[in-house]
């Protein structure tokens, strides 16, 4: 079976991109022929962040007041470890055939898990709802060793597609708990990012859930403690609870990189930079997605009038925007850009047409697909559109104005 369906249907968005016009022009008060909102579902899903976002989509036809903006933060949407994790579960679908079962919500993103299983993707919540030899896609939050255990006692074949980042973050699990360190994982209970990491050695690690959680832990020697954290925190939260506790623990132990990812750093420093501009921020994202409920939060303490989330156009409501002069729109990891799009054309039907970027950092990020996934592609001779290796450049911008 072919993999071509992705490439071709980049082609078809790029044409769509490239007929919607480019800058940040102001838009005349008339109806634009040639409307990005045609596109309510497109082909595929990967491949959105391959995309140019260094310019604005024009609002489609609007009676829009020009002296009525929307700050678009960039970066936003895709990151490299969502896009891999869709053109998994897409390229299985066409390499395969359906049905594919996925185990959790491939990236926690309602429009992106309703079109995949209107594709054959089948969600499921745990192994042993996958028929016994079936082909089971891991989630982009990643699963405990006892996961894979599970899956391989019902012979299931197994694709992983864990961000690289957060298996990352596994691996320093693994090496602290080799190195009898008690383990504070800073993130939330019950994400299943966390349920994944904790997995990897729950005799070591304590999850650490706010800065006020600090005071209550306890451990066996304050002097072989080291953090880590869930790659989707607020930065300044984690932060907050890190001070926590090296004022508990002064001789706390950092894990050798940043945990919270280049992606999700990018994406709160963007909006806090437009934030205190606005006198609203809306956030394209579902509600369990932990990272753009973190950029809710974040704009809202950087200074925004208000900060709403929505999973899609429709759900701005009038009011919200009826006396703004300035709207501030991001979206979360795991959000197609075209639910972007619609809510840009959904404010220009309110009146707000005149749309700046506001740009704190670019990304050129891509990840392989998973290895035996490649594998399968390859002996059918089909071309991979993406690298082999992990590619990882672009993440200095955020950094650079955190520290
Ligand atoms: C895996 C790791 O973790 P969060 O709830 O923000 O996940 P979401 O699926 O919304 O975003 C992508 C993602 C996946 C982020 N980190
Ligand atoms: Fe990976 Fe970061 Fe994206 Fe999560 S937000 S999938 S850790 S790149």
């Amino acid at each position: 079976m072919s993999t071509r369906g992705a490439p071709r249907l980049r082609r078809d968005l790029l044409a769509v991109y490239l007929g919607s016009g480019w800058g940040n022009a102001r838009v005349p008060a008339r109806k634009a022929p040639g409307s990005v909102v045609a596109v309510t579902e497109p082909t595929s899903l990967a491949g959105a962040s391959a995309f140019p976002d260094d310019v604005p989509a024009r609002t489609p036809g609007v009676d829009a007041d020009p002296e009525r903006r929307i700050l678009l933060a960039a970066p936003r949407g895709y990151c490299a470890g969502v896009d891999r994790a869709v053109d998994t579960v897409e390229k299985a679908l066409e390499h395969y055939g359906a049905p594919v079962y996925v185990r959790k919500e491939i990236v926690h993103n309602k429009f992106v898990v309703e079109t995949l299983s209107k594709r054959g993707a089948i969600f499921v919540s745990e192994t042993d709802e996958v028929p016994e030899g079936a082909r089971v896609v891991f989630s982009a939050h990643g699963v405990s060793p006892l996961v894979h255990q599970e899956a391989a006692a019902r012979n299931l074949e197994t694709i992983d597609a864990t961000c690289p980042l957060v298996t990352k973050v596994h691996k320093e699990a693994v090496r602290f708990a080799k190195g009898d360190y008690d383990i504070l994982l800073i993130g939330h209970s019950g994400h299943e990012e966390v349920e994944g990491t904790h997995g990897e050695a729950p005799e070591h690690i304590q999850i650490v859930n706010s800065p006020d959680e600090v005071d209550s832990i306890e451990v066996r020697d304050p002097d072989k403690v080291v953090w880590i954290s869930q790659t989707t925190l607020s930065v300044d939260e984690a932060m907050e609870t890190v001070k926590r506790l090296r004022e508990k623990f002064p001789n706390l132990h950092d894990p050798p990189s940043d945990d919270i990812c280049y992606a999700t750093q990018n994406r709160q420093v963007a909006v806090k930079k437009l934030a205190p501009e606005c006198d609203v921020v809306i956030v394209v994202g579902s509600a369990n997605s932990s990272n753009s409920v973190r950029l809710v939060e974040v704009a809202a303490e950087a200074g925004a009038g208000a900060a709403y989330r929505v999973d899609k156009a429709d759900e701005v409501r009038e009011e919200w925007v009826r006396d703004a002069k300035t709207v501030g729109l991001t979206s979360g990891a795991s959000v197609p850009e075209i639910l972007v799009r619609d809510v840009i054309t959904r404010l220009g039907e309110l009146g707000i047409g005149h749309v700046e970027e506001v740009r704190t950092a670019s990304e050129d990020i891509m990840f392989s697909l998973p290895k035996n996934l490649r594998a399968d592609l390859k002996a059918a001779g089909v071309q991979p559109d993406r690298p082999h290796k992990v590619r990882q450049t672009g993440t200095k911008g955020a950094r650079a104005e955190r520290r």
